[in-house]
């Protein structure tokens, strides 16, 4: 008996010279997401089911995502892509193609945002969240608002506005407004954007251009009354500042859809693709979406998103204004002239 026990007081101590692997260097995941985009929480338990750390990297819109990504430099494993730069991502050689074996949980997702024209089977990316753009404001400044991209847009210049920092939201409302698709490829129309933009830009009441979070935060210490805004970090804002209003201007709204996806620099696949499984998991993805605020896909996770986001109509917007959504989407050769009109409007 003392032998044994001796025996294994010998294993234990071998087992504490020799930890497993994970207690040694965990495996990392490395997160490149929107900011204010994912609940810190829901990342812990990962951590913790795992034996894994996440590393959280962010940005504003795709582009800047995109610039990195092709840049080099940087290693992620996860992004957060929108729709509309998928086919994009694929061609450039910067995605891998998902082992559906690997996530049980894509049959959470409503089948109505599953195999999609963006990308048809699913091949790369899983719908994560999704919202449409429209007006945050100061309620305690402007009573009742137009509800029309006129506030920032139209010739009055009464009010100080901020636009996102996001060449295909900014351009594709001043579509909206001008009563064009804002996913147009015609010169024409981009040109008149493209100079509506610019008058727009140069109007006393122009703040600046900042990313989701920057907008809300203007907006909650008073340095702006009007801000272009994602419908979730709104909901953010207005979650902590009854000061704050928002609607979807009649005109139309762009709509996206940011998914998830496996980079081809990941350097752990099999890590990556339990991650977004465990996104998946109903529960988790209703904890994620009462956080952000945003429109949650997942159908098993509906019965656990927060009423008050349920009935909220700037996030699950009824029929009548869900016609105006325009979803953003790969605009082709077409990229190029948006690329032009976005430095061109940044550069005065
Ligand atoms: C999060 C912004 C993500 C939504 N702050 C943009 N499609």
């Amino acid at each position: 008996m003392k032998k044994v026990l001796l025996g294994l007081t010998a294993v234990l101590s071998v087992a504490a010279a020799f930890p497993p692997v994970h207690a040694q260097a965990p495996r990392t995941l490395r997160l490149f997401i929107w900011s204010d985009y994912m609940d810190p929480a829901v990342l812990r338990d990962f951590e913790k089911k795992y034996g894994a750390k996440v590393v959280v990297d962010t940005y504003e819109s795709n582009e800047a995502m995109l610039a990195k990504l092709q840049g080099g430099g940087a290693r992620y494993d996860v992004a957060v892509p929108s729709n509309y730069v998928i086919g994009a991502m694929a061609q450039a050689k910067l995605l891998q193609p998902l082992r559906k074996s690997n996530l049980p949980n894509l049959k959470n997702i409503d089948q109505a945002f599953l195999n999609a024209a963006y990308d048809k089977g699913n091949t790369y990316s899983v719908p994560y969240q999704y919202s449409a753009t429209g007006l945050l404001y100061r309620s305690d400044k402007l009573k009742s608002p137009a509800q029309s991209w006129s506030l920032i847009f139209g010739p009055e210049d009464k009010v100080r506005f901020v636009l996102l920092d996001d060449p295909r939201e900014v351009i594709g409302a001043a579509l909206l407004y001008l009563g064009f698709s804002s996913n147009s490829t015609d010169r024409a129309q981009l040109a008149k954007a493209r100079d509506l933009l610019v008058k727009t830009k140069a109007k006393k009441g122009f703040v600046g251009f900042d990313g989701g979070p920057g907008v809300r935060n203007k907006l909650i210490a008073g340095d702006a009354d009007v801000g272009q805004q994602y419908a979730g970090d709104a909901g953010q804002g207005m979650a902590e500042s009854k000061k704050l209003g928002f609607f979807l201007p009649k005109e139309g709204a762009v709509t996206s859809m940011d998914t998830l996806v496996v980079l081809k620099g990941a350097r752990d696949r099999d890590l990556a693709e339990k991650f977004i499984d465990f996104v998946l998991d109903a529960k988790v993805s209703a904890r994620i979406s009462n956080f952000t605020k945003y429109a949650n896909p997942n159908a098993a996770a509906r019965p656990f998103v927060d009423a008050a986001l349920r009935s909220n109509p700037g996030l699950y917007p009824p029929a009548s204004v869900q016609k105006k959504l325009e979803y953003t989407a790969d605009v082709g050769d077409a990229a190029r002239l948006y690329d032009r009109v976005w430095t061109d409007l940044k550069a005065r």
